[in-house]
């Protein structure tokens, strides 16, 4: 049973703590970054395996994280992944509020200095996401969304928000004109590793002549290796469609939020959950199921309703990539 009671006054003020939160800790995110860059040392450990990093830097933001929210909001529930990887498992989720936080999203890239490296912090009330905050120190580039009050981008800590999404909800006839993010993720196992490669080949393949069997010639894929960051990036309109299976609520949370709130739909990639069709539905089943897949918002033409539109596309998307199990935490 619910003991605790959010209003959107109160979301209000959960924005702020989490905006000054993920400034913060962005502080320490940079530092580490440049501790890791200039020093001969290798302090990266493995976590399954040797493409699953962790840092002490991600173990240090997650504590501070922790701590500050633990301060302020004693009563709500948090998830956070380094904590719970080393439990090795998720805790299910309750109606109460649950902070879900990925301290460094786009470890990977961190290790490397690839500037696409963020915290991300959702926070899951009744089992949705209902506000999200995602931060990328490196460009200082801040999301933000609350359920119902919009999402936004923050371009320096002075400047005036930018409304997402950021360019014009143009419509989108068919996959063959979209921009698509994709991962590798962490998970490379043969059984892995090949659905996602032939989901790859049928994306960015000809099927014209039966080049590439149910291929669909994308305009491209990419993969900047951060899933807040991908969710991020939809929300804005300059991804059209971004998919992963493997992830995590803490990697998505936040990003939800901010690309339903701008105009995005968010579903399971494995339709067959749902009768083989697009609910728009983004429940706890969606949240905690692993299969992620959102497209940007899409504006209505005299002949198709922008709604419509995305449902079309997320049916034909998840018709055309292989399905998959995600891997267990450890
Ligand atoms: C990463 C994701 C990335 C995914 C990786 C990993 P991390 O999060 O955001 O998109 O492909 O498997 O989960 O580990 O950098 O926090």
């Amino acid at each position: 049973m619910t003991t605790i009671d959010i209003s959107s006054a109160d979301l209000k003020q959960i924005l702020t703590f989490c905006i000054d939160l993920a400034r913060e800790a962005g502080k320490t995110i940079l530092k580490g970054s440049e501790a890791i860059l200039s020093t001969a040392s290798d302090d990266v450990e493995e976590k399954k395996n040797s493409v699953d990093l962790v840092t002490e830097y991600d173990r240090q933001v997650e504590a501070l994280v922790r701590d500050k929210i633990k301060q302020s909001y004693p009563d709500y529930a948090f998830v956070g992944e380094e904590e719970t990887s080393a439990l090795g498992t998720l805790p299910p989720l309750t109606d109460g509020p649950t902070f879900c936080v990925d301290p460094i999203d786009g470890t990977t890239n961190f290790i490397h200095g690839f500037p696409y490296v963020c915290i991300s912090i959702g926070l899951v009330y009744k089992k949705r996401a209902v506000l999200g905050v995602i931060y990328n120190p490196m460009l200082d580039w801040l999301y933000y969304g609350v359920e119902s009050q919009g999402s936004y981008l923050l371009k320096s800590s002075s400047s005036a928000p930018l409304k997402l999404p950021l360019a014009y909800p143009r419509h989108l006839p068919s996959l063959s004109n979209a921009l698509i993010a994709v991962e590798w993720g962490s998970d490379r196992t043969a059984d892995s590793t090949r659905a996602k490669s032939e989901s790859f080949a049928r994306l960015a393949g000809d099927g014209r002549d039966g080049q590439v069997k149910g291929g669909v010639m994308a305009h491209s894929l990419r993969s900047v290796g951060s899933a807040a960051l991908n969710f991020a990036a939809v929300a804005s309109g300059s991804l059209d469609l971004y998919w992963e299976i493997g992830c995590w609520p803490w990697d998505v949370a936040a990003g939800i939020v901010i690309a339903q709130e701008a105009g995005g739909l968010v579903s399971t990639s494995d339709l067959s959950l749902q009768g083989g069709e697009v609910t728009g539905d983004s429940s706890d089943t969606i949240l905690t199921g692993r299969k992620y897949v959102v497209i940007r918002g899409i504006a209505d033409t005299p002949n198709e309703k922008g709604g419509d539109a995305q449902k079309r596309l997320v049916k034909d998307f998840c018709n055309t990539i292989v399905d998959m199990k995600p891997a267990r935490l450890s």
